[in-house]
């Protein structure tokens, strides 16, 4: 039987309070840096002072409560995950780590329990990326990790990084200050949704995430010739939404046919000017590719170069590939894994090994210190959508595993 239980009405009504701030009625709107995000940020804060975390924000606008352990000398065992969410995404994506996280202090706090080494609740910044196309911009600042690109990146209304951490207490010219050395952490956890249906289907409270898959992101930008829809003869146009078109397929055929990687998507895609009347002179479209293999990654960008060379040369037209972002893939250490799963032993849940098809900001911390994930099930697979849905008794096994996680952890490191 677990040693402490969390407190189920209470952590799920947390839970539901979050899912209202930025609530639209197709979906939740929390991106990062937004005011829906800010408002999701203010109200961690609030419940993380009310757990008895003394809160900072870092340099990276990252959230960082802390409770003091019995032996300061001991580096931290964090806890954590993310508020942001993507745009029209769902209300657990990220959100139940956090809220779990803090219920755990709660629970703590409340039982009158001190582990031996401090514990930090952790909400990281930006870990959908969907402002700048750059994602877990906390984590991988946290760890170190940042790049010129995510520095220098600007959204398409030319706003910076720079005000965008301003707005959330950050700081761009001292983001430096936010990387903490390996051994700072003597572990993180995160708690998450699966995202996927593999749960949901065998019925499993609990996954043990064995690793954390690789993702390659690309924006592919063609140049035609924009002309006029009415009188230019079909066979002299250089259509770029058409060429992009014929791209978004073969992208598609690459995972679904070739099997050169797990999975590709194209998840957004741009006509210039976008007017019905007028050939689309340019087009862009915004890709990823996803495998725990980063050599399949490495083939899926060859073959991406590949056909887009000869589609240039068909269609008349000239492409460009940027390469936006590779993320390794982490394997999360067995032992790690073995912790998760006696945890949830002990919480009397039964558990399953399984990868995880999401990125998370557990595979930047990685580079910093020994991590792991648990999952809990997603109703029907759904996640990045308003369908996205994990039941409050599944979400409270997670919690309280989390809880148990920790409290083996804080015997054990
Ligand atoms: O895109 C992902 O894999 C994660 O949800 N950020
Ligand atoms: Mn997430
Ligand atoms: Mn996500």
């Amino acid at each position: 039987m677990p040693r402490y239980s969390i407190n189920e009405p209470r952590f799920n009504q947390t839970l539901e309070e979050l899912g209202h701030l930025g609530e639209s009625p197709d979906g939740m709107d929390r991106v990062a840096y937004s005011p829906a995000d800010i408002a999701g940020r203010e109200y961690t804060v609030k419940l993380m002072r009310e757990a008895g975390l003394e809160t900072r924000i870092d340099t990276a606008g990252n959230i960082i409560g802390l409770r003091a352990g019995s032996d300061d000398s001991l580096s931290a065992i964090a806890l954590g995950s993310h508020t942001d969410t993507v745009p029209k995404g769902g209300k657990y994506d990220g959100a139940l780590g956090v809220m779990a996280a803090i219920e755990v202090v709660r629970t703590l706090q409340e039982q009158g329990h001190r582990t031996r080494h401090p514990v930090e609740v952790i909400n990281f910044t930006n870990e959908e990326g969907t402002r700048f196309h750059r994602w877990l911009v906390g984590s991988r600042s946290m760890a170190g990790q940042l790049e010129q690109e995510d520095l220098d990146a600007v959204d398409d209304d030319g706003y910076g990084l720079g005000p965008c951490l301003a707005d959330i207490g950050g700081n761009i010219s001292r983001i430096g200050e936010a990387a903490r050395n390996p051994g700072e952490l003597a572990a993180y956890f995160e708690l998450h949704i699966e995202q996927g249906p593999n749960l949901y289907q065998s019925g499993t409270p609990i996954g043990v995430v064995t690793g954390i898959t690789g993702r390659a992101v690309f924006e592919v930008e063609i140049e035609g010739k924009a002309n006029h829809a009415g009188t230019t003869p079909m066979s002299t146009r250089r259509d770029a939404l058409v060429s992009a078109s014929k791209l978004v397929l073969a992208i598609q055929k690459m995972a679904a046919e070739q099997e050169i990687c797990r999975v590709s998507t194209v998840g957004s895609i741009k006509a210039i000017p976008n007017a019905v009347n007028v050939i689309p002179g340019n087009a862009s479209i915004g890709l990823e590719f996803r495998d725990t293999d980063m050599e399949a990654l490495a083939a899926a960008e060859q073959e991406l170069r590949r056909i887009t060379g000869q589609a240039a040369v068909n269609d008349g037209v000239d492409i460009e590939v940027n390469r936006h972002r590779f993320t390794s893939s982490v394997p999360i250490k067995p032992e790690m894994q073995a912790l998760v799963a006696e945890a949830a032993v002990n919480c009397g849940l039964a558990w399953e090994p399984l990868p995880s098809g999401a990125g998370h900001d557990a595979q930047a911390v990685a580079a910093i210190a020994p991590v792991a994930m648990l999952f809990v099930p997603s109703v029907a697979g759904i996640s990045h959508s308003p369908e996205e849905y994990s039941t409050p008794e599944d979400c409270a096994n997670g919690a309280q595993v989390l809880l148990e996680l920790l409290l083996l952890a804080d015997d054990r490191l």
